[in-house]
């Protein structure tokens, strides 16, 4: 990555690395580990010059005996944060490589409503699918070839309760972070059926909260799973966004069959990349 789209993105990886492992735990363990450090540099400065004065091959056991109990109490009092460096390192690099020059499209929504179908149908990212929340807990990239040389990203999140920002736990805060930092656009996506678990107007609250809390990003609303959706249910779904007043451009799709998936699509990348 460029290091001027770093710099653009380095609230994003910030927020992220403070979301997944939390800042000032890592500057904690970090400083501790620090402290370690220096002391182990002067013990072995102190020992060097112990055992340069000693007289006999047993003076000098007990002292290099003697150095290395001591060293391990240092590596035992910073055990703990060995063990999180090491977790944070495994969490933090696999975080999404995201370019900063391209547009990103986010896809958000409650649990099990069909994000991950939709990303893998449109993109090159394969997040896994299964018929349970929360099945994606991490940001997944994708990319989308345009036309040659045109590519757009588009990004899996993990679903979103209806639930205050202060409640909302460390899977769900990714999402939040990838639409306040990264998102160019945003696709809702709604279960009209009662296939994902979550009723209509639970879903449709979390559409509110997301509308309100990022209201300088386009959103563009995709009725899922109409495949099997009865059309009285599509229906009820338009008139209950009508009536909160939300006034995003609605889709019909299936994400799992494909119908109306392009029509989405082109109205999304017309968002972002004017006509297409
Ligand atoms: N009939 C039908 N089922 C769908 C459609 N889209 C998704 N599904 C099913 O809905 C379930 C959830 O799909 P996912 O794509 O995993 O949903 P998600 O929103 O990514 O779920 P989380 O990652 O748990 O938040 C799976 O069983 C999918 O096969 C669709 O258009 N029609
Ligand atoms: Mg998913």
């Amino acid at each position: 990555m460029a290091i001027h789209g770093l710099m653009k993105y380095t609230p994003f990886y910030r927020e992220l690395a403070d979301v997944l492992v939390g800042v000032d735990r890592l500057k904690r363990s970090l400083s501790r580990l620090l402290w370690a450090l220096r002391l182990t540099e002067r013990l072995t400065r102190e020992y060097s010059m112990k055992a340069a004065k000693c007289f006999s091959a047993e003076e000098a056991r007990y002292i290099r005996r003697e150095y290395y109990g001591r060293l391990a109490s240092v590596l035992r009092e910073v055990d703990e944060e060995f063990k999180l460096l090491n977790e944070a390192g495994g969490l933090l690099s696999k975080l999404p490589d995201i370019d900063p020059e391209k547009p990103t499209i986010v896809v958000a929504a409650p649990p099990n409503v069909g994000k991950s179908t939709l990303v893998r149908r449109v993109s090159t990212a394969e997040p896994e699918i299964a018929s349970y929340p929360f099945t994606t807990k991490n940001l997944i990239l994708g990319h989308i070839e345009v036309r040659k040389g045109v590519i757009v990203q588009i990004m899996d999140t993990p679903g979103l309760l209806d639930r205050p920002l202060s409640e909302r736990n460390r899977i769900e805060l990714q999402a939040i972070t990838a639409l306040k930092h990264v998102a160019s656009v945003i696709i809702f996506m709604i279960d009209p059926t009662h296939h994902a678990g979550y009723p209509l107007k639970y879903q449709l609250r979390v559409l509110k909260e997301i509308a309100d809390s990022f209201s300088d990003v386009p959103i563009v609303v995709a009725i899922n799973k109409v495949d099997i959706a009865k059309p009285e249910d599509i229906e009820k779904a338009r008139e209950e966004i009508a009536k909160m007043g939300l006034e995003f451009p609605l889709f019909e799709i299936s994400a799992a069959r494909g119908d109306g998936v392009d029509k989405l699509m082109k109205e999304v990348l017309r968002l972002i990349l004017g006509s297409t």
